[in-house]
């Protein structure tokens, strides 16, 4: 198995060579690679990218439309391993977790491993309960599309032939919902993990990314699951 994590980022230069390191410490023994999908962060993400784990981790600095889920479009599309994950840059998607998400897919028994926060063993300490409802809410949202319970997770772990050639929307904010239910995946896994408040830098999240989560379950209408 060769591994290719894939990290959208927007002014990150305070985190991604923390994550970069890590990432290769956790993946030792494993073949990898962490492309950094950055959008020309001006703090010098893509530079501090390139200088935290030379020969594992590499920028892509982008020219093609903006946004999150376009980074990790063309991620997908450039990755060399056979699996790809997708994760923040921010820390709080922990690099600890990747060997128990990885090795369902090593074992065969799934071709998608969601890091999630909503099935046992799993919390996101110290969300007050504004952030905890709203969070949940989403997830509710997402019911008729994807049996994954954590369907806004932006941790998890794919086959590569899960996503490749796959017509994505990408105006969302959240591409692992967009993955969850058009991905061509036929087992899935939801891995518990505690979420990571953000330590440094900004949050890209406003009113607006609520906006574009309801569009995006919207075109979503006709792969409604069918009931059951
Ligand atoms: N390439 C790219 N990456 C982005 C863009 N916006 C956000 N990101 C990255 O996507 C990841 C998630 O964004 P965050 O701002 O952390 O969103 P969040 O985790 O929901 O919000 P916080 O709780 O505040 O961290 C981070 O690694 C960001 O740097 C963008 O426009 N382009
Ligand atoms: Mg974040």
């Amino acid at each position: 198995m060769e591994v290719s994590l894939l990290v959208p980022t927007y002014n990150e230069a305070a985190s991604i060579g923390a994550l970069a390191t890590a990432a290769r410490a956790v993946l030792a023994g494993i073949e990898a690679e962490m492309l950094v999908l950055d959008d020309g962060s001006p703090d010098g993400t893509a530079d501090a990218a390139d200088r935290a784990a030379p020969g594992f981790c590499r920028a892509i600095r982008r020219t093609g439309p903006r946004g999150l889920s376009h980074a990790v479009i063309e991620g997908f599309g450039l990755a060399r391993g056979d699996c790809v994950v997708v994760m923040d840059a921010d820390l709080s998607h922990p690099p600890e977790l990747l060997p128990r998400l990885l090795a369902p897919l090593q074992a065969g028994e799934a071709d998608l491993a969601v890091a999630s926060r909503y099935v046992p063993g799993g919390s996101t300490p110290g969300w007050p309960l504004r952030r905890r409802v709203t969070s949940r809410v989403a997830c509710w949202l997402a019911r008729p599309f994807t049996p994954v319970k954590d369907a806004t997770s932006g941790y998890f772990a794919c086959r590569l032939d899960v996503v490749r050639e796959v017509d994505f929307d990408p105006r969302g904010f959240k591409i692992g919902l967009e993955v969850f239910v058009k991905g061509r995946w036929k087992r899935v896994v939801e891995v518990p993990y505690a979420f990571q408040d953000r330590r440094t830098g900004e949050s890209k999240l406003g009113a607006r990314v609520m906006f574009h989560y309801i569009e995006q379950l919207a075109a979503l209408v006709p792969r409604r699951r069918t009931p059951r």
